[in-house]
């Protein structure tokens, strides 16, 4: 307000200073429909204005959203498409002068209520890493597509591989956990997942949006945690040889073939003959010291398939988002979700360490009803 009045009095000022040259033009004098400077709107709703001349003539309007001049009448309206913060910026102006205001506008995700399934019920992406169960139960497609609406299981290969699935109705992030993300982790057997979310922003019911890191226990440890670590796996001549992958610190390596799986573990459905996968990679913890009893102990807590339920499982808490900095975000509520394995490891006889996912749901669901 005080603003405003600034403008006011210095818009009188101009008239008074202009009168003194010619009598018949006074600066532009308006008053705005919304008042405030901040506006608070969902996205695919439509923020309207409107402007009203108090005093001044040929006065001349000029509206933009951020840089995009966006109406040139005294009404503004306006969609915004996807959440996020922006700008509006107003000028009236005549001869004699210009008055101005500046809004910020903070648009929201729309939020989906209610919904069907406590599980995620629509499959949008598997990616699997090599693996020894690619290409059969449970690594293939129809795996992934058995955790829709109720529990399965799913085998996402080595290090980066990974699925995206969405909730038919947002995710809220209430207070402590929100998603239980299910594995078969034993006490001494880990295969830890990192774990992503999605708001749909644009609305548009794709994960076309922006991904957020589920911290775990691990985030910000540089012993056991790196983020933008890459691994690129190479098809093998023939389905029984290893899997050569070289990643991006200059390291490389096999995923190797055991005796129990006969199929090719490089995905069959990906037609080039090499892939890259990118992520945030976790330290692993296999101890092969005693090749008939190789254990793989658990981090404390935030990834998929690390623990058993009775210490905490797969359930995580939506406000341990962070952003591609790694800085912690605010999402209200999500929509999507993905889970990535997070270990590049050889477990001997067990083969790779592989994360599995044998159901995705919402935990405050039974409460919204
Ligand atoms: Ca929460
Ligand atoms: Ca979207
Ligand atoms: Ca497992």
């Amino acid at each position: 307000m005080k603003q405003t009045r600034t403008y006011l009095l210095s818009a009188i000022l101009m008239i008074v200073l202009y009168s003194c040259k010619k009598e018949d033009i006074a600066a532009p004098s308006v008053t705005l429909s919304v008042a405030e400077e901040t506006i608070t709107a969902f996205a695919q709703t439509t923020v309207r204005i409107e402007a009203t001349i108090i005093a001044g003539n040929n006065v001349v309007h000029l509206w933009k959203v951020d840089d995009q001049i966006v109406s040139a009448t005294n009404i503004l309206e306006y969609t915004f498409d996807a959440a996020g913060s922006y700008h509006i910026y107003y000028t009236a102006s005549n001869q004699a002068g210009e008055v101005k205001k500046q809004y910020t506008v903070n648009i929201a995700a729309p939020v989906r209520e209610g919904g069907a399934s406590e599980y995620v019920t629509a499959l949008f992406e598997f990616v699997p890493a090599p693996g020894q169960f690619i290409n059969k139960a449970p690594g293939n497609l129809a795996s992934a597509e058995g955790l829709l609406g109720k529990k399965g299981m799913v085998s996402l290969g080595a290090w980066g591989g990974y699925v995206v699935y969405g909730f038919d109705h947002s995710v809220p992030d209430k207070e402590g956990n929100d998603i239980e993300v299910m594995g078969n982790a034993l006490t001494e057997w880990s295969e830890p997942g990192i774990i992503y979310v999605m708001s749909d922003d644009n609305g548009n019911g794709k994960p076309d949006d922006t991904w957020y890191e589920l911290a775990g226990s691990e985030f910000g440890n540089a012993a056991t945690y790196l983020r933008n670590y890459e691994v690129t796996y190479f098809r093998p001549e023939s389905a029984d040889k290893d899997v050569a992958w070289k990643d991006n610190k200059g390291n490389t390596g096999f995923v190797k073939k055991n005796t129990f799986h006969k199929q090719a573990y490089y995905p069959e459905w990906i037609t080039a003959d090499s892939y890259t996968l990118k992520g945030s990679w976790l330290q692993t913890k296999v101890d092969p010291s005693r090749p008939t009893y190789v254990v793989s102990l658990p981090y404390d807590w935030g990834y998929a398939d690390n623990t058993v339920e009775a210490t905490g499982g797969g359930k995580v808490n939506i406000s341990n988002a962070v952003d591609a900095k790694g800085n912690k975000v605010n999402l209200k509520a999500i929509d999507f979700i993905k889970v990535q394995t997070g270990v590049l490891a050889d477990g001997g006889w067990l083969g790779e360490v592989s994360t599995e996912v044998t159901g995705i749901k919402d935990l405050h669901f039974s409460a919204n009803k």
